[in-house]
């Protein structure tokens, strides 16, 4: 691949843009790698993923204006529903995704990295939604994951102004779950997926449906998606060895995703 380098450490697996002349801007290219390649995480092992950007300056710099200026209408809704399927398959990823931000998170790039499940970010990270000051709207979900990440008025500001803001500010408003300076920022991703990895997979993954799928549903729904996937965990070997650990008073093997 050209633009994406893919890593595994253990149990976890990193995949970094790596488009560093464009400040890791996505292209056509770009989105159809980073869709191929998250078919090839092997997820009878991997159990968590991070995403990250090449270089210390920037995350992704949004989608690629020099890419997008030409574009017709019938061309913008195919480029368009390109970065929004490939974010969706992200979103619905059946392990956690952590998007470790590492500098600009400009359009396409914030719209990225809230397709993750947690972002944690570099004390340089910019966040923004600079669209509207370039003639068009957020066009890879901004509009929809934003208001419903931090509050609506905030969104509304950030799209309507354009304005960035910086990692302090994101962290306030419950953008981010962390700061931390550029050099210890994989170091801390990876922290956060091991201590995902080690617990039971099937469960991991059963709560990331739940939550994704109930905040689409009304409560009743939503509680009901919960009992479906809290009963689909038990009768696992995983289950099993975990509660007969805690009542035994020994320490549970590693799980197995079993
Ligand atoms: N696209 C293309 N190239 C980019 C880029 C981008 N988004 N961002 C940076 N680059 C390129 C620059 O052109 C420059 O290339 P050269 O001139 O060296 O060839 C190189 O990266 C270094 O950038 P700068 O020289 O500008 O670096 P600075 O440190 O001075 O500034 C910056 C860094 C991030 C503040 C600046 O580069 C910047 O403002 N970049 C653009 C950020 C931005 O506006 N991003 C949002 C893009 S719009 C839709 C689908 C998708 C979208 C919308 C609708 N539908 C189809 C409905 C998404 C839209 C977006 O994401």
């Amino acid at each position: 691949m050209e633009f994406i380098i893919y890593e595994e450490q253990d149990n976890i697996a990193i995949i970094t843009i790596n488009r560093s002349r464009a400040l890791n801007a996505l292209n056509s290219n770009v989105l159809k790698e980073l869709d191929k390649v998250l078919d090839r995480v092997n997820l009878d092992r991997i159990r968590a993923l991070i995403i990250t950007g090449s270089g210390d300056k920037s995350f992704v710099a949004g989608a690629d204006i020099s890419e997008m200026h030409k574009l017709t209408k019938a061309e913008g809704e195919v480029f368009g529903k390109r970065g929004n399927d490939v974010f969706r398959k992200l979103e619905t990823f059946p392990i956690p995704v952590i998007a470790a931000v590492n500098g600009y998170a400009l359009g396409g790039g914030c719209e990225l990295a809230m397709s993750c499940d947690i972002r944690i970010c570099s004390e340089n990270a910019v966040f923004g939604q600079p669209e509207t000051g370039l003639g068009i709207t957020p066009g890879f979900g901004g509009t929809q994951r934003l208001a419903r990440l931090i509050s609506v008025g905030k969104a509304k500001e950030m799209i309507y102004t354009a304005r960035n803001i910086k990692s302090e500010e994101a962290y306030r408003i419950g953008l981010v779950n962390g700061v931390y300076p550029q050099e210890e920022l994989m170091e801390q991703a990876l922290k956060m997926a091991s201590n995902i990895a080690k617990n039971a997979p099937i469960a991991v993954r059963a709560a990331k449906k739940a939550i994704n799928e109930g905040l689409d549903a009304d409560m009743n729904s939503a509680v009901k998606i919960e009992e479906v996937l809290f009963g689909s965990c038990f009768e696992t070997e995983d289950q099993q060895e975990g509660m007969a650990a805690f009542l035994e008073k020994r320490k549970a093997n590693p799980f197995m995703n079993k």
